[in-house]
């Protein structure tokens, strides 16, 4: 059998944990052959209720779930780490500013870089999920010097997930008959999923619905459905969350469907005119690991905006963290 692969998974006590552990331990992130060793990370008060998620998870009797340790150092609990998903964070409190956020936020990322430089395995993968997500992988990425940059991505799988249900929803047709969608850009209300290319069962999403309804109904409605999840449930997407977080990770180590690309935050080549170093989303096809910029495709004038705005706000926060002395 293969041989295990060790897992961390930060915020591990948080609402998306809850379901993000099972589905690891399930193997529906490295395949029903893969074993896994897990190493959860929380903030010393969660503890004790991550060790009740722990005992749920003995009592599951997973076959692929080796071990599992907890702790709240992070060089501890990376260590040997192949795959970090990087969850927790901390919320946006109420009065919060952005800058104090981004401050809050840095304090974690940039130990966790530090942590993940020094103790975790030569060939680690990091995946982002906590937000500002892109902007905590920058910090991520910018302190863990010794990691190529390209093991580092963040998560807009939910939005481009979001995308391909919604389309599917309005054509008539299965989510499998959605093809090529792409999420461009921050992962917040500025990003911006794009029809331009995307086909259902073979036809031009553009030919089935109208520029009217991708303005002013689909765009928006993608952009604002964590809000409206929030306002629908009184809590924010956990369970969704945590299956994109399992998508982006599969497709990640395993290889996305071939005749399809996916979306993820990725370390910007300067592609699409995108500043080099930015963590922003793209079009990408995976493959053993590592990822690359689906390339050449055609951006109207429409697109066009929409990408520079949203890259500019991911520039705004580059330039608060640079201030901040984060990166
Ligand atoms: P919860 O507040 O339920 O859980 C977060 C957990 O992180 C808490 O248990 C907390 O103790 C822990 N934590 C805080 N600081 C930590 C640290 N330094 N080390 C380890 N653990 C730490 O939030 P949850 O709903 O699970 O969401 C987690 C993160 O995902 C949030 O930042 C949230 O904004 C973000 N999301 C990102 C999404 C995306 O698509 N990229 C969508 C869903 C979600 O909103």
């Amino acid at each position: 059998s293969l041989n295990p692969m060790t897992v961390a998974v930060t915020g591990a006590a948080g609402q998306i944990g809850y379901s993000l552990l099972f589905r690891i331990a399930n193997g529906d992130l490295l395949g029903r052959e893969r074993p896994v060793r897990l190493r959860l990370l929380e903030i010393p008060s969660a503890l004790p209720a991550l060790e009740g998620t722990v005992m749920e998870l003995q009592d599951c009797a997973f076959p692929l779930l080796r071990d599992v340790e907890i702790g709240s150092d992070p060089r501890e609990v990376f260590d040997g780490a192949q795959l970090a998903l990087l969850v927790g964070a901390r919320p946006r409190a109420k009065g919060m500013e952005r800058g104090d956020l981004l401050e809050a936020n840095g304090a974690i990322f940039t130990e966790q870089g530090r942590a993940l430089n020094d103790a975790a395995h030569d060939d680690v993968r990091v995946v982002v999920t906590g937000n500002p997500a892109n902007t905590n992988a920058l910090i991520a990425q910018r302190n863990a010097p010794d990691i190529p940059a390209s093991r580092f991505s963040a998560l807009t799988r939910l939005d481009h997930n979001r995308a391909v249900a919604m389309l599917a929803e309005k054509t008539g047709a299965s989510v499998n008959d959605v093809k090529h969608l792409s999420v461009w850009g921050n992962h917040s209300a500025t990003q911006y999923p794009d029809l331009d290319h995307a086909r259902v069962a073979g036809q031009p999403a553009t030919e089935l619905v109208s520029r009217e309804w991708v303005t002013e109904t689909f765009i928006p409605t993608v952009a604002q459905r964590g809000a409206a999840i929030l306002q629908a449930r009184g809590a924010s997407s956990a369970a969704s969350a945590a299956s994109a977080t399992i998508d982006h990770a599969r497709d990640l180590m395993l290889g996305n469907p071939r005749g399809d690309w996916t979306s993820m935050a990725v370390v910007s080549d300067g592609s699409y005119g995108v500043p080099e170093g930015l963590i922003s989303s793209f079009p990408v096809t995976t493959s053993g690991g590592d990822w690359s910029i689906v390339q050449g495709l055609e951006i109207s004038e429409f697109s066009r905006a929409r990408i520079d705005a949203s890259v500019a706000e991911l520039e705004t926060e580059r330039a608060a963290v640079t201030e901040l002395g984060l990166i």
